[in-house]
């Protein structure tokens, strides 16, 4: 064992490690051994190998262990709120007949560009400390409210602070491909042309871990999204799409294309859209809080991509717009009851295959050489955690080897 770093021993733990051949990969009378940030050995209390020591003990009274969740698809950064917007759906308007009357998105656009970044950043901390109280040790957060060079940067400066000044992990993926911006109406190529000319910028400053697009009739044509796709691929960054959300446009079997990461949303994903998936590794992101939030009725179809092998993620999507939750659990129990996915697969959602969505492979599982995120929870067992809802069970977080619980 390396001089100088600690090494923890977590005792007494009921764990779920999503790793190994059981079911859930469940371990009774567990115990985990961290080493600074990495995870250097799991199994039962009684096998602990004789040679490995510890500098500490920590007693986790029998609690449910599992991996820290993964939140791989936020739009956490913005100003302003839009529940008069969901008055007006609720008397009828739809989502894209405001969007097209220029509420929706651009309302977000305003308010965030007037908004100062001490207040975007407070506030964006408000909404990340509500996700990390229900077990979130990794977050990505998008831009996409900004949409000029300026707000753009703002927002992602804002997102890379939250990493660095909450206990948590952030990714930052660049949405500039959100929605066009009211000085480009009509101009959407043009659009696509700035931001393709301020990517680079964006990447310089170290602020971009990914890009993303919204390919839709109300956003960008497959045709413009494939010219931000390949600005991001030049500059050697992953893509990821919001594809398939309200039609059918092509936009998952062009992403896997480039080899996206993830596709998200997918209610309208065709069968030639999971085939093109399930080949490049592409995963499958599912938001059942903007499902629900926008009264959709027309499923993903988690068949199959079951059938298909493509891995399926669960994200909050948080939003002001078409999800403006802050519970991962609840997203846990509504794919359970909406897309009639298992209370397993939900969890793996949240962590193995929601790493996977944001190119992580080190996190998402407890195992040997991962690093040390992990929840404890006052449950019996990981079911559980697809069940309740409105309650939360985290008792303990670790990030990266240190107990946190700001
Ligand atoms: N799809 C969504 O559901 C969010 N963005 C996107 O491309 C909604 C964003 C909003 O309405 O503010
Ligand atoms: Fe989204």
């Amino acid at each position: 064992m390396t001089v100088g770093t600690r090494a923890t021993l977590w005792r007494n733990a009921r764990l779920a490690t999503l790793a190994g051949g059981e079911p859930w990969g469940l371990i009774e009378h567990g115990a985990l051994l961290t080493e600074g940030d990495t995870i250097r050995w799991v199994g039962s209390n009684s096998a602990l190998p004789a040679g490995l020591r510890a500098d500490a003990e920590v007693d986790l009274d029998g609690l449910l262990v599992t991996p820290g969740l993964v939140d791989c698809h936020t739009h956490l950064v913005y100003g302003g709120q839009r529940a008069r917007e969901f008055e007006l759906r609720l008397q009828g308007a739809s989502y894209e007949e405001i969007a097209r009357a220029g509420g929706g998105i651009r309302s977000t656009v305003a308010a965030t560009r007037a908004a100062g970044d001490e207040l975007l950043f407070t506030q964006a901390r408000e909404r990340a400390r509500t996700l990390m109280h229900e077990g979130v040790t990794t977050m990505e957060i998008k831009s996409g409210y900004g949409l000029s060079a300026e707000h753009e940067a703002r927002c992602l400066r804002v997102a890379r602070r939250l990493g660095r000044e909450l206990p948590l992990a952030v990714r930052t993926t660049c949405l500039s491909a959100h929605a066009l911006p009211p000085e480009f109406d009509g101009r959407a190529d043009a659009y696509v042309d700035a931001v393709i000319a301020w990517l680079p910028q964006l990447h310089a400053e170290g602020l971009v871990d990914a890009v993303d697009a919204f390919c839709e009739s109300i956003a960008f044509s497959p045709a413009q999204t494939r010219r931000v796709f390949a600005a991001a691929r030049a500059l050697g960054l992953p893509v990821k799409l919001h594809a398939e959300q309200l039609s059918d446009q092509g936009g998952a079997a062009l992403a896997a294309s480039f080899g996206a990461l993830s596709c998200d949303h997918l209610e309208w994903l065709s069968q030639d859209g999971v085939r093109a998936m399930a080949a490049a590794g592409t995963v499958a992101v599912l938001l059942p809080g903007a499902f629900y939030f926008l009264r959709e009725t027309r499923l993903p179809p988690v068949q199959a991509l079951r059938d298909a092998g493509v891995p399926i993620a669960l994200a909050s999507d948080h939003n002001p717009g078409s999800s403006p939750g802050l519970s991962l659990l609840l997203m846990l129990n509504m794919a359970c009851t909406l897309f009639r996915m298992t209370p397993e697969e939900a969890l793996c959602g949240v962590t193995l295959h929601g790493a996977r969505a944001l190119g992580l492979a080190d996190r998402g599982a407890l195992a040997e050489g991962q690093r040390a995120d992990f929840v404890a929870w006052d449950l019996d067992h990981p079911n559980e955690l697809s069940y309740w809802f409105g309650r939360n069970p985290c008792r303990r977080r670790v990030v990266a080897g240190v107990e946190a619980n700001a």
